[in-house]
């Protein structure tokens, strides 16, 4: 018996020493994997009120005095894309990307933002970029939705607008008209919980309605199924001749519990923060994860509304929503800690979304800072999303459509560096355990317009001078760790790049 054990622990202790020995050699990724980087149109484009575009309500916020934005940066040129978009392109070049992910403005394609006018500028610009990235194999993947709403539909309401499902339709018919003979990857909306709740419940994105416990909920239900009929309207109409495939962007973070007395609260945010959008596309059951349903519900009756400030979907809807997508696209970037007593109701005032979610969250300060403030390095919160996300959703395939960290470190980006290595080497474990993982893109090719932060984050490969009226790129070292992954296809923990190398395209172009 004790030879056994002695013989049984000898043969665990081998396991563990090759799994750490493993860890540490250079590791494949699927074959079939695809990479790529990803940016939006009003964080890149610039050109705001050139050739026919209207204004849309980052131009709005953004020039609104006093203003909003952090050194009071706008998006009007940004990195001047519509101009640049050869060299964007020589660029995913030089790292040899399999694709490339972008956004398109609503109102610079569509002025009136509804069909009656179609821009030929606008759609000159997008044509040209498609064209030149398919000269050099590298496949566009779009986003439909990343922001940028025309102001004169946010007048009307925007997202809290019930519309918004016809306008959004009839947006992105147009759009497949357009492109979809050469676009096969496409998403609806990025991060409908960005939209919804910063947008309509916080102040911290365009429009900055700041009436919470209310329109975030309005916002979600529109949104989803405005989602869920360019679905299927994609899937009915123009999947038969174009085939390709089509699904929605979640942000989703790891909600970590404080103690084992937070375990129930940490799942309840998670529930609230990305379950509300992931719940009524990806469970069996659909419509709003029940326990939001109850919470709001109650809580409405206390505080003596007639109904619950969550809105119901009808049974058509909820079965118009459920399954409404191809595969689970994932933006993740960062882990919180979870923890709920008394204290929260100190935190957030009533009614408010997170006075509905009764739960504070932060994070730790022995997390690795990076150069965003609400972005800590966090790998295993990833790995634990990931894991997540196979168990609740029958193993969905997972398209990780943004990762990255911000610097402040210049083009020797050891941060962002060491953030890339441990996020794809916790990744690569999830496919290990049977995750179907067929996509990741980091955010960002370049750096560009960070929202609220304007140039001040910096989530770039390449690093852009806003001093130069080109916009200058210059890649970093992490661009270099990059360019040698995709070349190996594998991750290797120990590679340092050799940034005295300039960098070369080797697409045989
Ligand atoms: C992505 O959103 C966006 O898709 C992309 O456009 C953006 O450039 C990128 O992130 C980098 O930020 O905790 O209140 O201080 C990621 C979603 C953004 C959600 C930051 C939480 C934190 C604001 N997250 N946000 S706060």
């Amino acid at each position: 018996m004790l030879r056994l054990i002695t013989i049984l622990l000898a043969i665990l202790a081998l396991a563990y020493t090759e799994k750490t020995v493993s860890r540490h050699e250079p590791r494949s990724f699927p074959d079939g994997f695809l990479f790529g980087t990803a940016t939006a149109s009003y964080q890149v484009e610039g050109a705001w009120d050139e050739d026919g575009k209207s204004e849309n309500i980052w131009d709005r916020l953004s020039h609104t005095e006093p203003c909003a934005i952090k050194n009071c940066d706008t998006g009007d040129i940004a990195d001047n894309s519509y101009y640049n978009y050869r060299r964007d392109v020589e660029m995913m070049r030089e790292l040899g990307l399999d694709f490339y992910r972008f956004s398109l403005s609503w109102s610079r394609v569509l002025p009136t933002s509804f069909p009656d006018q179609i821009n030929e500028a606008g759609v000159n610009y997008y044509n040209n970029l498609i064209n030149e990235m398919l000269k050099y194999n590298i496949q566009p993947m779009i986003s439909l939705y990343h922001w940028d709403l025309p102001q004169k539909l946010q007048e009307l309401g925007g997202w809290t607008n019930p519309h918004i499902k016809d306008w959004f339709t009839d947006y992105s018919r147009v759009m497949f008209e357009l492109f979809g003979d050469r676009v096969k990857h496409w998403f609806t909306i990025n991060e409908p919980r960005e939209v919804c709740y910063q947008g309509y419940a916080a102040r911290t994105l365009a429009p900055a309605y700041n009436i919470s416990g209310m329109a975030e909920y309005l916002c979600a239900k529109n949104l989803l199924v405005a989602h869920a009929k360019v679905y299927h309207m994609y899937d009915k109409e123009f999947r038969p001749h174009q085939g390709g495939s089509i699904g929605i962007v979640l942000s989703a973070k790891w909600y970590e519990p404080e103690t084992d007395n937070d375990i129930d609260a940490a799942e309840e945010v998670l529930q609230f923060e990305w379950g509300q959008y992931a719940h009524p596309i990806f469970s069996e059951a659909g419509d709003f994860p029940p326990i939001m349903k109850e919470k709001i519900a109650a809580k409405s009756a206390s505080q003596g509304f007639f109904r619950s400030r969550l809105p119901e979907f009808t049974a058509e809807e909820i079965e118009l929503v459920k399954g409404s997508a191809d595969f689970f696209g994932l933006n993740h970037y960062t882990t919180q800690l979870v923890y709920r007593n008394e204290s929260v109701y100190e935190y957030h005032s009533s009614p408010s979304y997170y006075d509905d979610m009764e739960a504070v969250l932060y994070q730790s300060s022995e997390w690795t800072a990076t150069g965003a403030t609400w972005l800590k390095m966090v790998p295993w919160g990833f790995y634990k999303l990931l894991t997540k996300i196979r168990e609740d959703y029958s193993n969905p395939p997972v398209l990780i459509t943004e990762n990255g960290c911000a610097s402040r470190e210049g083009l020797d980006d050891v941060t962002r560096l060491t953030y890339y290595k441990s996020y794809l080497d916790v990744m690569l474990d999830a496919i290990e355990d049977g995750s179907d993982i067929r996509v990741y893109t980091a955010w960002s090719l370049m750096d560009n317009f960070e929202w609220l932060q304007g140039y001040y984050d910096r989530f770039g490969l390449y690093e852009v001078d806003y001093n130069s009226p080109e916009r200058t790129r210059t890649p970093r070292k992490s661009a270099y760790l990059y360019k040698e992954i995709l070349r190996t296809r594998t991750l290797d923990m120990h590679y340092e790049p050799d940034m005295s190398v300039p960098m070369t395209i080797d697409d045989g172009h």
